[in-house]
């Protein structure tokens, strides 16, 4: 949408929705922001939630084996820990219970309108508001938007030559076909990232085979998954010191990574010979063991934890194809060696697109200018993740270069709320109406990230990965160790940013605007 059009839909006037803080997403970031601001005492905010449930990425992802490769204990909020966990990595239901009662706990639900799907935006510079419209034509007014859209929600599904015509099932991994029985199938999974790692193990005994199409291999080392015993869970809840020094281990533990990462990846051979050892461990056969051994630096794509994988690929019933995909037939598919190979299914578990995925937050900013087509030209560039010069009073949670390969984003995420409740209380204090990051602070945040990241693995370690864009630049990762962020999110630097309008001024808009 993102133009200044009058608030109207079939030429009738709508009333929009008014609130002081509007919310897109209901996942951690939507559903964090919206507990603070509850604590911070400001309750007049509204979540538009595309679906019919809270959740955001564990709603969506229900694949088989779904969970999370970072420990449960770091991967929540600090401020909401739960003791109960029954896994160091707990799997996708638990997750998903856990913000289901956050829901319930701070009655999130009334507070959210699902079913409601951000068409876009703009930015009223008369009225110092936010306007956004959904797709199902409803109208929202607010002073704050804050979008918690996620970075992995926008399902990648490659355009195979002759997919229109396969006769068979094809899905998603973030779209899984519970009703569609894999049970004696012919199989063919695309993509050997984190959610094939983990449903290639829970399918492989149920189909009858399973073509695995792989076109880089990643990085896979030992896992095997601990569960954390009723007397420790005990322990946990009745003895809060003991779970945050469970959970600051945690953390510590993978911030050591990112000094491997970050400039000295040579400190990485150690963890590329274990997962050597991991394929050796169940792959007999030299040929294969070469197949599935990476060829760039372990961290450059995200490292993967698994004890089952390569075992689920030691079976009879699996290929894996390494020469590519030549075309979909009505039946199967057609490989780089020219064989072809008959399917009952095909399974993409090709990823997300990520620094293309900002679709629904296509916001028009000072002076229309679209937000969408300027970061297909210039790059997805904000200032630490948040916010974006000339879209004032917009904040972003887990924006652009804010993502992480070796530690919790959930602690990312923390970082972001509070910076955000730091804008809103500037912006009330100083009473101004709106809060515009300066573009020379957010260029110079941009350079000085860069300059890191042409340091770091990702940038260096011989691969392509989802968190470059078009143009080859890392608009994904947060550079560096987390404390870093904590550190530069921790104070709200007042001369970063310009105080746009008065209060005065917006109540006379306000009054000529409504009539
Ligand atoms: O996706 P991916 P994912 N033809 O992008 C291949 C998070 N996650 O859904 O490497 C053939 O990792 C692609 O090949 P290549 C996590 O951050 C978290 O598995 O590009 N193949 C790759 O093998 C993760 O990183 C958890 O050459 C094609 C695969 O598809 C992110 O989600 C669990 C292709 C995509 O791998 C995405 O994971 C699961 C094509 N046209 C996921 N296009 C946690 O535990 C792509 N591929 C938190």
């Amino acid at each position: 949408m993102a133009s200044q059009t009058a608030d109207t839909r079939g030429g009738a006037a709508r009333t929009p929705h008014r609130s002081r803080v509007l919310i897109i997403g209901a996942g951690f970031s939507g559903m964090g922001m919206a507990i603070q601001l509850l604590k911070a005492g400001r309750s007049d905010f509204v979540i538009l939630e595309k679906a019919d449930e809270v959740g955001g990425t564990w709603r969506e992802n229900t694949y088989p084996g779904c969970a999370c490769d970072v420990p449960s204990h770091m991967y929540s909020f600090s401020f909401e820990p739960n003791p109960g966990w029954s896994e160091l990595w707990s799997g996708q239901e638990e997750i998903f219970a856990y913000l289901r009662g956050l829901a319930d706990k701070y009655g999130l639900r009334a507070k959210t309108h699902f079913g409601r799907t951000v068409d876009g935006g703009y930015w009223d510079e008369t009225e110092n508001r936010w306007h956004v419209r959904t797709e199902e034509g409803d109208d929202y007014v607010a002073q704050y938007l804050v979008a918690g859209v996620g970075a992995l929600h926008v399902p990648n599904v490659p355009d195979l030559p002759g997919m229109a015509d396969f006769g068979g099932v094809a899905f998603h991994s973030a779209r899984w076909d519970h009703g569609y029985d894999l049970a004696g199938k012919r199989v063919a999974v695309i993509g050997t990232g984190a959610s094939a790692v983990q449903f290639v193990p829970e399918i492989v005994d149920a189909v009858a085979d399973l073509q695995l199409y792989q076109r880089t291999p990643a990085w896979v080392v030992p896992r095997k998954n601990l569960t954390i015993g009723t007397r420790m869970r005990r322990v946990f809840g009745l003895v809060p010191p003991v779970r945050r020094a469970f959970r600051d281990g945690i953390y510590w533990v993978s911030e050591a990574l990112a000094i491997g990462l970050n400039g000295h990846s040579n400190l990485m051979r150690p963890l590329e010979r274990i997962a050597k050892k991991n394929i050796a461990r169940s792959i007999a056969d030299p040929a294969l063991q070469r197949k599935l051994t990476p060829d760039y630096r372990i961290g450059c794509k995200r490292i993967l934890g698994s004890s089952d994988y390569y075992p689920a690929l030691a079976k009879p019933n699996v290929e894996i194809i390494s020469e590519g995909i030549e075309r979909v037939t009505g039946s199967g598919i057609v490989a780089g060696d020219g064989r072809v190979r008959e399917a009952d299914a095909i399974i993409f578990a090709t990823g997300f697109h990520v620094t293309d995925g900002f679709d629904s937050v296509n916001l028009a900013g000072v002076g229309g200018r679209e937000l969408v087509p300027h970061w297909n030209e210039h790059g997805i560039q904000t200032h630490l993740g948040i916010t974006v010069a000339g879209y004032p009073n917009a904040f972003f949670l887990l924006g652009p270069n804010t993502a992480l390969g070796h530690n919790s984003v959930v602690f990312m995420i923390e970082q972001q709320i509070r910076y955000v409740l730091a804008a809103m209380a500037l912006v009330d204090r100083s009473g101004a109406e709106a809060i515009a990051v300066r573009p020379e602070v957010q260029d110079r945040f941009n350079e000085d990230i860069q300059a890191k990241l042409s340091k770091g693995v990702w940038t260096n370690g011989g691969c392509v990965s989802w968190y470059l864009d078009a143009k080859g630049v890392n608009r994904t990762i947060w550079p560096g160790f987390t404390w870093q962020y904590w550190l530069r999110t921790r104070r709200l630097d007042p001369s970063d940013f310009e105080l746009v309008g008065t209060v005065a001024e917006t109540a006379a808009a306000v009054v000529e605007t409504t009539g």
